[in-house]
């Protein structure tokens, strides 16, 4: 029989194990609004630059010398960050409500609140630089080059959609952008194979291969980080830490949280990621380092969802509307970003309105576009279609059974 004490010590145990399920521990700040400049430091000129200073909780390091703490920018480049991030929520924002109305299809995840990560890297890195992530992936292609017009098309499934409305929500491709991956983790071990491209052709370029919390336990993501270190790769592995993998918290999923320590022999940096100031000064640093040839680094983007998972969760089961009130209202990463350019006096409350307006109209604009774009026709050659390189297709491509074997047209 249990005696009273050890009754006593279980439930304990119990509830100590309850309570780390509930406070996972965020050790930077997630204040979108928390980098300083001197008013008077602003020049006029929208392309002079002026150096603007991290709050003292935007990183922390593991093994690793943090990045510095001040950053140059100029008024057109926060005027653009503004502009990129309004642009990405709109986009979203008019992805949600076309899958509402049942024009979207299949599976769709948005990334409103987390805009300031695939901003903030955007404006760190070259076109020549590579980046891969998981399904979370509309801003990064827009990002990269891709247009609202092709994005929406290709959620919509139209054939001008870029990847000609064949891919969807989850898989979606630009110029040195290698999606849009639905296996979980599986994009980890691939962006270790395009850094090791980029090392053997001597490119001295960077890859950014992003993963979830949810994801990051996955083995593949370890076996990834072994072979960047054995071969010291230009790699930013990154954990876009958004406290949930679908309705599991980081707390409850991971053994470790910081997840900016889990290469254990790879230096690691956790980033205020609702700061798109922070992200760019990390970035550009973990860049920089990857280019010398000093191998890898374990970014966390520490960040947060507002929606669910994706379309067909409402995301409040497994965390509180005040939880979800609170992010939204306090660290709001372009909330945050348009309090510093009116403090700064980068441009007036008016300038900043038509730049809202205008990114709001550029996108409906396109989105409209979109909509009116057609479906691809339904023959076998569309359907057989661009799974080789244009070009380098096979003399034929087996179907279900040998009386659906395509043949594809010889150039
Ligand atoms: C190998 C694999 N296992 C499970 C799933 C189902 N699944 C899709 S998303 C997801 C959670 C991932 O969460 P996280 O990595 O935190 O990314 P987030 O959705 O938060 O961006 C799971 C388990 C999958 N797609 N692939
Ligand atoms: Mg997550």
């Amino acid at each position: 029989m249990l005696s009273r004490a050890c009754i006593r010590s279980f439930g304990l145990a119990a509830v100590s194990r309850r309570q780390a399920y509930v406070a996972a521990r965020r050790t930077v700040t997630t204040d979108a609004a928390s980098s300083h400049a001197e008013k008077d430091d602003v020049p006029d000129d929208d392309d002079a630059p002026f150096p603007v200073k991290l709050s003292d909780e935007s990183f922390e390091t593991y093994e690793l010398d943090p990045p510095p703490y001040t950053l140059d920018t100029t008024k057109r480049e926060l005027k653009k960050m503004y502009y990129d991030m309004v642009a990405v929520r709109r986009m979203e924002m008019a992805a949600d409500r076309l899958y509402k109305e049942k024009k979207i299809r299949g599976f769709c995840h948005l990334s409103t609140g987390q805009e300031a990560v695939a901003v903030g890297i955007e404006h760190a890195i070259t076109p020549d630089d590579a980046i891969i992530t998981a399904y979370r992936c509309h801003g990064f292609a827009l990002m990269r080059g891709g247009t609202v017009r092709s994005i929406i098309g290709e959620l919509l499934g139209r054939r001008e959609g870029i990847a000609y409305g064949k891919g969807g929500s989850m898989h979606m491709f630009a110029k040195n952008f290698y999606g849009g991956n639905g296996i979980v983790g599986a994009q980890v071990p691939v962006g270790a194979g395009i850094a090791f491209a980029h090392q053997y052709t001597g490119s001295k370029t960077t890859t950014l291969a992003l993963y979830g919390d949810g994801a990051s336990n996955q083995g593949q993501v370890f076996e990834a980080f072994n072979m960047a270190k054995l071969w010291n790769l230009p790699i930013l592995f990154g954990c876009e830490n958004n406290k949930y993998g679908m309705g599991t918290s980081a707390a409850r999923s991971s053994a470790l949280t910081e997840y900016y320590k889990r290469g254990q022999y790879i230096p690691g940096l956790k980033i205020n990621a609702m700061d798109v100031l922070a992200v760019k000064a990390a970035v550009q640093y973990g860049r920089q380092y990857t280019v010398e040839e000093k191998g890898p680094l374990v970014l966390e983007y520490v960040t947060y969802r507002y929606g669910g998972h994706s379309m067909s969760d409402p995301g409040t089961t497994y965390r509180t509307r005040e939880e979800i009130q609170r992010m939204r209202s306090t660290n709001d990463p372009i909330a945050g970003l348009k309090q510093k350019i009116l403090d700064w006096g980068v441009c007036s409350e008016d300038e900043l309105k038509s730049l809202d307006k205008k990114a709001r109209e550029d996108v409906d604009k396109e989105v409209q576009e979109a909509e009116a774009m057609d479906v691809p026709p339904t023959t076998p050659q569309v359907l057989f279609e661009d799974i080789y390189v244009r070009g380098s297709e096979p003399a034929y491509l087996r179907g279900r059974t040998p009386d659906e074997t395509f043949y594809c047209k010889l150039p």
